[in-house]
């Protein structure tokens, strides 16, 4: 781990927190309830808690009987320990998550919709139906048989928010593949290093995409990087907008000419719980992004559990996550958990802003919405945005979620009053993609919540806080630190991609015998646990997780930059906003063109996300003598700290302070 790791928790003291108010679930949620939440209020909850903490096998074991469907039962339903990183789940049971996404409903209904999609164009979308998704989901996966993908082979989804990415990872896991989905944001090069890491041989992606009325060149960004992909025997082509793309014969392949070669029926494979079915790479705070992997079982319970209990979806309810298939909330809460409760998901190729800032709310009032699922960076927008744009009664909607960062309790009331007009229930999500699913939340329906705080652990989630210096776990309540977990659950993930000793070292050596979180977090005098954020060098701007040494790389592959350093700072809009600071090598004049080259070069070699917001050409970095860049210095100085940056006299050259803060001054 780097410097700086384990910095102390930032943020309100909890003494603050008692002042705020708390939330009851909206009598009108229940007036509107088709029949009544899951759980019957907070006791129920504690109840069930009690039992998934002291009896997990018991607890998990009826859960996965209940909400799953195995060909073959299992006998054990946990063995290994954190503290060997060997967990394993429903061991001897076998089941296909395609299987459990689909047959078991086209089985039952085949007419109930399945996913509605709601094109980037307001008129454009369509409805599938279960039935359809089986047959759709089956001729993918004889295609794909059909191109050698065998039963743990991973195949990689480069892929917009339309239906036929969520057919993709299903025809995945029909036949056993392991699907690693790359976001359709990324660059060239960071699609190029994934496939090579999950040496992934087939890709599926469309000819272009469509996203708030831009068009996205995926087809021509993948055969950029299929360049440097010698093992890349094929590239599916979904046709989204028909344009003229460059075409590599033997390679590239139409889904359309394919998919229809086969029959609408394929079994499914026959899969063991620990089986893998997904890669997901996620940023830490080294520069190499990490391949997370999920397995079978343990990962749908996850998915299917959090999504009946925090969001109480229930059999007549249409879902509406507005995260990306590319990230883990798009995996969970777009694919798999609406699936697996055999409920409608939206699945929205647009953006909130496009044609103008009422789209979510379009989307929600034309398809009824019962559950919205979004970042609060979405909802920053659009409050700053104004009122006057939510004109929709939207009157279905009973859970409204968050996710992916701290919402504010500004935000989180702008929510709860404008948008659920005071009926619905917020859900302040916590989670990881290395957590699968939901770790800290409300139960929808249930848990009275506070603004700002994600409220309670989950079923068989074990918080702890860690006092980052001692390493000592505190306990009691109105305590700080660092967040860990004490036990094993089902969807935690098994290990990094080739790579299990990082694996290792990042989440579980940490703090011997716990999971790390990698976030600070508050207990309040009520057990109320308040996310502070990263303590590590992982910055989130807008929801998305990037990694200051990834960037960083990016920065120095540049021939002109000698050094790089770059940090997170506040971001009212984004939560929180890069910032690069980089030295040029010897000879290098600043020009007005040299920022923008620099920023040029992160979307390049990572994505358009990633850029930073200011670049600041500096003589040199504040060093330490043992020449580690000390970037707390830098952060002072961004947020106008300058008295406050402590001793500097250790640096190999306390100089440098100055003349940065001279930069930093000029270019404001
Ligand atoms: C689901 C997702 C994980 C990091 C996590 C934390 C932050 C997520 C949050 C939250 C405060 C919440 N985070 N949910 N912080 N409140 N409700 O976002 O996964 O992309 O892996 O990011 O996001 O810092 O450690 P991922």
């Amino acid at each position: 781990m780097s410097e700086g790791n384990v910095k102390p928790p930032t943020g309100p003291v909890v003494a603050e927190a008692h002042a705020v108010d708390t939330f009851h679930v909206p009598q009108a949620l229940f007036a509107k309830h088709p029949s009544k939440p899951h759980l019957d209020g907070l006791d129920h909850y504690k109840q069930l808690y009690k039992e998934s903490i002291e009896q997990p096998n018991q607890f998990w074991g009826r859960l996965a009987r209940e909400l799953l469907t195995w060909e073959r039962d299992f006998q054990t339903v946990h063995s290994g320990s954190l503290e060997h990183g060997d967990n394993a789940w429903f061991l001897e049971g076998r089941l296909n998550a395609s299987f459990n996404c689909v047959d078991r409903h086209a089985i039952k209904n085949p007419d109930k919709p399945a996913i509605i999609y709601e094109a980037d164009e307001y008129n454009e979308g369509r409805t599938i139906t279960y039935g359809e998704l089986l047959r759709e989901v089956s001729k993918l996966a004889y295609t794909l048989k059909s191109m050698g993908v065998r039963k743990g082979d991973t195949v990689a989804l480069y892929l917009p928010m339309i239906p036929e990415a969520v057919i993709s990872f299903l025809a995945c896991s029909r036949i056993g593949a392991v699907h690693s989905v790359i976001f359709a944001g990324f660059s060239s090069d960071s699609l190029r290093d994934r496939i090579v890491d999950a040496n992934s041989k087939v890709i599926i992606t469309t000819d272009e995409g469509k996203r708030g009325g831009k068009v996205i060149g995926t087809k021509k960004i993948v055969d950029e990087a299929l360049k440097q992909c010698p093992n890349v025997s094929h590239c599916l082509v979904y046709k989204r907008t028909g344009s003229d793309v460059p075409w590599t014969p033997g390679r590239d392949y139409w889904w359309h000419d394919e998919v229809e070669k086969y029959p609408a029926y394929i079994a499914p494979e026959s899969m063991s719980s620990e089986d893998p079915l997904f890669l997901l790479y996620t940023s830490g705070s080294t520069g190499k992004p990490k391949g997370v992997m999920h397995t079978t079982g343990g990962y749908l319970l996850g998915a299917a559990a959090t999504g009946k209990y925090v969001f109480d979806i229930h059999d007549s309810d249409r879902f509406f996550c507005g995260g990306d298939v590319g990230w883990i909330t798009g995996h969970t809460y777009v694919v798999y958990a609406p699936l697996l409760l055999g409920v409608a998901t939206v699945v929205f190729e647009g953006t909130p802003a496009y044609p103008d800032f009422s789209r979510y709310w379009d989307v929600v009032e034309k398809h009824a919405v019962t559950q919205f699922y979004v970042a609060p960076t979405a909802l920053r927008l659009l409050k700053r945005a104004g009122d006057h744009h939510v004109k929709h009664q939207m009157k279905h909607l009973r859970v409204l979620g968050s996710v992916g960062e701290p919402i504010a309790a500004e935000v989180w009331k702008w929510y709860f009053e404008i948008v659920g007009k005071e009926e619905a229930h917020i859900v302040d999500t916590y989670w990881q993609t290395e957590t699968g699913s939901h770790v800290i939340t409300p139960l929808g329906g249930v848990t009275p919540t506070k603004p700002g705080s994600a409220s309670l652990p989950f079923f068989g989630i074990e918080p702890a806080i860690i006092d980052p210096v001692s390493g000592e776990e505190i306990h009691g309540n109105d305590v700080e630190g660092v967040l860990a977990f004490k036990q094993a659950w089902p969807s935690m993930a098994r290990t990094v991609w080739g790579a299990h000793k990082r694996y290792m070292e990042t989440y579980l050596k940490v703090y011997k015998g716990y999971y790390f979180t990698g976030d600070g977090a508050g207990r309040d005098h009520e057990g109320y646990y308040w996310i502070r954020g990263r303590v590590d060098d992982v910055v989130n701007v807008s929801g998305h997780r990037l990694s200051t040494a990834e960037i960083e790389a990016a920065l120095i592959e540049h021939p002109i930059v000698a050094e790089a350093a770059v940090v997170g700072i506040n971001d009212e809009l984004t939560g929180q906003a890069v910032n690069a600071f980089v030295s040029l090598k010897n000879g290098n004049e600043v020009t007005e063109q040299t920022k923008k080259d620099l920023i040029l070069q992160v979307r390049k070699s990572i994505g358009p996300f990633a850029a930073p917001k200011a670049v600041f050409v500096v003589s040199d970095l504040p060093k330490t003598r043992s020449g580690k860049i000390m970037r707390r210095i830098l952060r002072k100085i961004l947020a106008g700290e300058e008295d406050q940056l402590g001793d500097t006299s250790t640096l190999s050259d306390p100089s440098v302070v100055d003349k940065i803060i001279e930069t930093v001054h000029l270019s404001r």
